[in-house]
């Protein structure tokens, strides 16, 4: 029985009760990571990935005061090009579903509808982690705390360079969550497969990592797994040439006292614009790739149910 404040449209429904391979999608992506109108192409470019590959997509997000998860293709718009959609992490859930405002989730919120409605597998760019400062400022996304216990694999780039990654993977670490590099011995950070951090634990296919994430759960090892999936080498952008954005982008943020949620949206926005397409383009490309991984990884993980 799925909570009321849970709308699971009825293609995905179907999928779950037939046990089909079903991979989760968020949208703070659409509404507060990317600028329209190529926010909402990429997240149907996503959501046909995903189909073409053999698993059934479930944008999530908050409107009407319920939880929907499968989202049509107007509704993905709509999150796109609104301006009154609410960033909503975990503690901004019950505000924005009791006032039945419009919520674009966080990798937190996502992860934590997904798994009420019994989706495993999750597909992002980046995930929030520890910001740079974070000894002073305590910024520590909301992301690794749900991470911590809830049980929903997450396929992603990396981490970002705005953030510690160092510091990043400690918390990790202490929440117990496994890290997977796919394919690779060093941790990707997003815009580049490199990032001069060894990656925890590595795993080449999708089999494996399935199997993975049937031993974690089957023993009752209650949260995620962070699937790092590097991008491309050609579509790469170099760690020094991104660092030259991330300086000024941190700057500004200082500059103008940007706090709280709107710190990850502000640097986002600040490093597109100052890359003109460039960095835009390479975002794109590497969640279309994390979106077939999740799919292969879904596909293999409805699979060998043990
Ligand atoms: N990192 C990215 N792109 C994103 C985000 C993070 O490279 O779009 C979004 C995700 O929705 C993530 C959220 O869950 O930002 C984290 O925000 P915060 O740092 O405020 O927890
Ligand atoms: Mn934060």
């Amino acid at each position: 029985m799925i909570h009321p404040l849970i709308e699971v449209n009825r293609e995905v429904l179907e999928a779950l009760q037939d046990n089909k391979p079903v991979v989760a999608l968020e949208s703070t992506i659409i509404s507060h990571g990317m600028p329209w109108p190529k926010n909402a192409a990429t997240a149907l470019a996503v959501e046909a990935m995903i189909r073409n590959n053999g698993a059934i997509p479930a944008t999530i997000a908050l409107f009407n005061g319920k939880c929907h998860v499968g989202l049509t293709p107007n509704q993905i718009e709509y999150f796109g090009k609104a301006a009154d959609v609410w960033k909503v992490s975990l503690r901004d859930m019950p505000y924005v579903l009791s006032k039945k405002l419009y919520g674009g989730t966080t990798v937190a919120a996502t992860m934590r509808i997904a798994a009420m409605a019994g989706i495993k597998i999750f597909a992002t760019g980046g995930i929030g982690g520890v910001h740079r400062g974070a000894a002073t400022t305590m910024d520590i996304s909301a992301d690794l705390t749900e991470m911590g216990q809830t049980s929903v694999a997450v396929i992603s780039a990396g981490v970002k360079s705005i953030l510690d990654i160092g510091l990043t993977l400690e918390y990790l670490e202490t929440k117990g969550i496994p890290v997977v590099t796919i394919g690779q011995d060093e941790f990707p950070c997003f815009y580049s497969a490199k990032s001069g951090y060894t990656t925890p634990l590595r795993l080449d296919t999708p089999a494996e990592i399935a199997s993975l994430l049937h031993a974690k759960w089957s023993l009752g090892l209650e949260g995620s797994v962070l699937i790092a999936n590097p991008v491309p080498a050609e579509l790469g952008i170099g760690t020094e040439q991104m660092e030259e954005h991330i300086q000024p982008a941190l700057a500004a943020a200082a500059e103008q006292n940007i706090k709280g949620k709107e710190v990850t949206p502000f640097l986002l926005q600040y490093i597109a614009a100052h890359t003109a397409g460039e960095s835009l383009k390479t975002n794109i490309d590497l969640i279309l790739n994390n979106a077939k991984a999740a799919a292969a990884i879904a596909v293999a993980f409805a699979d060998n149910h043990p």
